[in-house]
């Protein structure tokens, strides 16, 4: 293609359908509702707009100019979701021989992939004119970014492959972004072992994910609770290990009860997500975790474990003993065999070996290891561990790939050159990563693991710590890999993470994601939102942090939040904070109230501008929050507008509502003690299982996230009974084990006995 002469004729067509005009720089970063290049997410590096030219009117006759055949497809499938009709495809080709019938009334909008297409230190830039958009970039991925900041610029419902409802009237004003991401590596990582995502899921996720602008998947495919990869060569691992629950290899968990769960993509399958992912700029990046998180396939080839008698027993962070031995040499060879067949199904240069939270209790019970030990001179069972990567990494050279791994791995021998560190632990591995000299992803549990609790009252771990929209958005990776104990560190550490941090990504871990339906996007977004503002290099445009957070979330909740909703993600909505304050007595009150219960006032501010609250009046042991992941069916009624005046403040539930079924976790007033708002029957405690006084006495203390830790694991005929001074009435009982807000491990089976009226008693038996 003769690159300088399409140019010139793009610049002709420029030049014919608008006279030039000036540039408005938007360097305010202030959100404004009529102006679409202040609502963008991930803010773009340089954009310039005129809001008093002539705006591009989009009508149905546009046409897209482009030299690739999927990103001229992709780009009129969305926009046709805005017309309604199909639009019209013209390929570069056809387009630069047939130039002089381009009239002026059809709008066009091009797309050219070209060598030094883009302005010179940018990926691509996209322009705005009267009659014509161009986006002109230097590669692929650029295209795509660009093509997303169109789709941005658009109305919400370019998202939306069902809409009908077309506009007659959809136009951009004039403008101009010159734009380039400042990491190269904008990840996301789902875990599909512990809850199974079928493929149709995965798509979904890949769609999301390229709107936001990440372009790196890291699957992970294997893990304690199922495997997920289909490996020709070893079968019994879909066959077995995809599979959890009563005689099977895997025993029940989280949730999936008495019952067989699981699944697993064919090769085939997997192949066709990953072209699809291609086509959408996104890398995938597989993972099979090795040594530790291996039940799975121990389950399914016992032979890779240690030989000596086994003890399966797990703990209650999932985290077990069944690793690979790393004597056997027979091990490798199935290593080879897995890697092989991977490497034939995923184009990335990397393949992921996991390396994390390696339970090294077998290799210090088993002959084999401790001789290979005593062979090799290593004084630390830890050094297993590095000879075991080491190998690893040889076998994944053989097939042309690096190894990457989280940071417990990166004390191995040579990996140095061929790896890629996942840092986890930040504060601590970020600055070791960096210092050592190695590549790395910053993955710091604490900012972006979106597994974590969004709010205290919301389900989720919290063992990095609770993970709201804020803290995510101040997420600053540089910062944390480059942190020295003095000054000095401090700043020849910049320079190392400047140079050694390749990137971030967000992860979820699906320990929890068995429930609510649609667990997954309300744990994604907002917050993967923030973290493609992180990776793009610009969420702290803005020097105050108050402010730029206040850019964001306005552009968030103001515009964003409208496509993610025609995107039909089901995103976490926040709610909104209710405090009540009792209000002055007076005779009436007083003659009416025996018990002397005061009415109180109950003002509500709503999360973010515009957003429309409502209410319910419920039974005071109504849920607050989404603790357990149950649907929640309180009918919210009526729409809170102004204060309520109430004695029965335990009595209201408020949500705040996006659309009619999309709506945020319900919650009650927050400044009172539960006490006040909530009744609270006596009971006493009696049980056959084992436990310390203190411990006993925490389950009543009626708080929602108290549980009390038993000595070993329950067995059939367990029983905790409580005991009332006198009868109470329920409508629900929940019967929940495991930790806080982690009711995962335990039974998967149990029943309560409970009686009506003080009559014979009846069983309530409950799967987890
Ligand atoms: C730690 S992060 C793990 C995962 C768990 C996660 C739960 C990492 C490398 N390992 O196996 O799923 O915590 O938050």
């Amino acid at each position: 293609m003769n690159i300088r002469r399409f140019l010139t004729i793009i610049a002709f067509a420029a030049a014919l359908a608008a006279p030039r005009f000036v540039y408005a720089q938007t360097n305010e970063n202030k959100f404004d509702g009529n102006n679409p290049y202040t609502q963008l997410i991930p803010q773009p590096k340089d954009v310039y707009y005129d809001l008093n030219s002539p705006c591009f009117v989009l009508k149905k006759d546009v046409r897209v100019v482009s030299n690739d055949p999927f990103l001229s497809d992709y780009l009129a499938g969305h926009i046709k979701n805005l017309t309604g009709e199909k639009v019209e495809i013209i390929r570069w080709e056809k387009w630069k021989s047939a130039k002089k019938t381009i009239k002026r009334e059809h709008p066009v909008i091009s797309i050219l992939i070209a060598d030094n297409a883009a302005p010179e230190g940018r990926e691509y830039s996209l322009e705005v004119q009267e009659n014509a958009i161009f986006i002109f970039s230097n590669g692929y991925e650029g295209a795509m970014s660009g093509i997303q900041t169109l789709l941005q610029l658009l109305p919400p419902q370019t998202y939306n492959f069902n809409n009908r409802d077309f506009s007659n009237l959809i136009i951009i004003p004039q403008g101009r972004i010159e734009d380039s991401p400042s990491f190269r590596y904008r990840g996301f990582e789902l875990d599909v072992s512990r809850t199974w995502r079928p493929a149709e899921d995965v798509y979904k996720v890949l769609d999301w994910m390229a709107y936001h602008k990440l372009n790196k998947f890291h699957w992970h495919l294997t893990d304690d609770q199922g495997w997920r990869v289909e490996i020709k060569s070893l079968p019994l691992l879909t066959e077995k290990g995809a599979w959890r629950g009563p005689d099977e290899v895997i025993p029940s968990s989280f949730g999936s009860g008495n019952k067989r769960y699981g699944g697993y993509y064919t090769q085939q399958q997997i192949k066709d997500i990953v072209k699809y992912a291609a086509d959408r700029g996104i890398e995938i990046i597989p993972e099979i975790e090795t040594p530790g998180h291996s039940a799975a396939i121990a389950g399914s080839y016992p032979e890779i474990l240690c030989e000596f008698p086994e003890d399966t027993s797990i703990n209650e962070t999932g985290f077990s003993r069944e690793i690979w031995c790393v004597a056997k040499e027979s091990n490798y060879e199935i290593i080879e065999k897995i890697i092989k067949e991977m490497a034939e199904m995923f184009p990335s240069g990397i393949i992921n070996m996991g390396g994390d939270e390696v339970n090294r209790f077998n290799w210090e019970k088993c002959p084999d290891c401790q001789a290979l030990m005593k062979k090799m001179g290593m004084t630390n069972s830890e050094q297993l561990h590095f000879y075991f990567v080491s190998r690893v990494n040889q076998i994944a050279k053989k097939y042309g790939k690096k190894i990457a791994g989280w940071e417990e791995i990166m004390y191995a021998d040579d990996i140095k050159d061929n790896s890629l560190i996942y840092v986890w632990h930040s504060k601590k591995w970020g600055p070791m990563a960096v210092q050592n000299g190695f590549d790395c992803v910053m993955q710091a549990a604490e900012y972006v693991y979106l597994d974590m609790q969004q709010s205290p009252i919301e389900r989720g771990h919290n063992w990095a710590r609770v993970i709201p929209l804020e803290i995510t958005y101040s997420y600053d990776p540089i910062k944390l890999a480059s942190a020295g104990k003095d000054a000095g560190k401090a700043a020849s550490n910049l320079e190392l993470a400047r140079k050694h941090v390749v990137g971030v990504q967000a992860g979820l871990w699906e320990e929890l994601g068995n429930r609510p339906e649609n667990f997954v996007e309300y744990q994604m977004f907002p917050r993967l939102c923030a973290l493609a503002e992180t990776g793009w290099g610009t969420s702290r445009t803005i020097a105050d942090s108050a402010a730029n957070y206040k850019y964001f979330y306005d552009r968030l909740t103001q515009a964003h939040f409208a496509r993610l909703e025609n995107m039909g993600i089901r995103f976490r909505v926040p709610y909104p904070e209710v405090k009540a304050e009792p209000v002055a007595f007076t005779k009436t009150d007083v003659l009416i109230s025996e018990s002397y219960m005061r009415p109180y006032k109950i003002t509500v501010t709503p999360p973010y501008e515009g957003a429309v609250v409502k209410y319910a009046i419920v039974s005071p042991q109504t849920e607050i929050g989404n603790i357990r992941g149950q649907k929640d069916t309180t009918n919210y009624k009526y729409v809170y507008t102004e204060p309520i005046i109430t004695r029965d403040i335990a009595n209201y539930r408020f949500a705040t509502f996006v659309s009619d079924t999309l709506h945020s976790v319900g919650v009650a007033v927050s400044n009172m003690p539960l006490q006040t708002v909530r009744m609270v029957p006596h009971f006493e405690i009696e049980t056959n299982m084992r436990a310390s006084e203190k411990n006993l006495s925490i389950l009543k203390e009626y708080k929602e996230k108290a549980y009390c830790r038993f000595e070993g694991r329950a067995k059939a005929g367990d029983y905790i009974t409580f005991v009332f001074d006198e009868p109470i009435k329920c409508s629900v009982i929940d019967i929940v084990t495991g930790r806080a807000n982690v009711d995962f491990y335990g039974l998967t089976e149990g029943y309560a006995e409970y009686s009506e009226d003080g009559g014979a008693e009846k069983r309530l038996t409950a799967a987890a």
